[in-house]
C-alpha cells in the first residue's frame, strides 16, 4: 500500500488515489514520518527530504523484488539527489546493488529487522533488488510483542 500518494505499480506513476478502490492515499502517520527523519538527518551527506511518500511492501517468505531503479519520483528530486529511506521490520531479506541490472554482478547485503538504508545523491539511481526473504528471522521479542506474521514489511520514504 501506499501513504501520502499512491504509486501504481503497473503504470509505475504516482496519484492520490488508488485505481483499485478510487480511495485517497492515506496520509503518513507523523510518527513514521518523524522516524524516517531522523534517519535522513544522521546521513548528514544527504540532503534532508520531507517525506510526501511512503511505500509499504509486505514480502512473504517467497517474496522477491527483480533489480530496478526507482526512478518515477519528480525529475527535480531526482536531479537533485533526494534520498529514498527504506526501513526494514520482520525477517531478514537479502538485498542486492549495483550499478547494472545484472544479477551476477550485484552485491548481496542482509537488511535485517529494524535495519535503515537511505540511497541519495550518487546512489540514488543504483540498480537493487531483494533476492529472498529469510524465514523464520523475525526477532523473537517483536514476534512476541506483535504478533507479526512470517515475512517482513517494508517502508520507503521518498519525496516526490
Ligand atoms: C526493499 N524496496 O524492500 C526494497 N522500490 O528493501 C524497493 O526497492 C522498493 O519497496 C520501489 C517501490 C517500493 C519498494
Ligand atoms: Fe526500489
Amino acid at each position: 500500500m501506499s501513504l501520502g500518494k499512491n504509486w501504481d505499480l503497473t503504470t509505475r506513476s504516482y496519484g492520490p488515489t488508488r485505481p483499485f478502490d478510487g480511495a485517497q492515499a492515506p496520509t503518513i502517520p507523523d510518527a513514521f514520518k518523524m522516524i524516517a527523519q531522523t534517519a535522513n538527518s544522521t546521513a548528514n551527506e544527504f540532503p534532508q527530504i520531507n517525506p510526501d511518500v511512503c511505500i509499504v511492501n509486505y514480502y512473504t517468505n517467497s517474496g522477491k523484488l527483480g533489480l530496478h531503479q526507482d526512478k518515477d519520483e519528480s525529475k527535480s528530486s531526482i536531479n537533485q539527489g533526494l534520498p529514498f529511506i527504506s526501513i526494514s521490520i520482520g525477517d531478514t531479506a537479502e538485498f542486492m546493488f549495483g550499478d547494472t541490472r545484472d544479477k551476477g554482478k550485484a552485491t548481496k547485503i542482509d537488511l535485517e529487522s529494524g535495519d535503515v538504508l537511505i540511497l541519495g545523491g550518487e546512489s540514488r539511481l543504483l540498480f537493487h533488488g531483494i533476492s529472498h526473504v529469510k524465514t523464520n528471522t523475525t526477532p523473537t521479542w517483536l514476534k512476541e510483542a506483535t504478533g507479526l506474521r512470517p515475512g517482513r514489511i517494508n517502508l520507503t520514504f521518498r519525496q516526490y
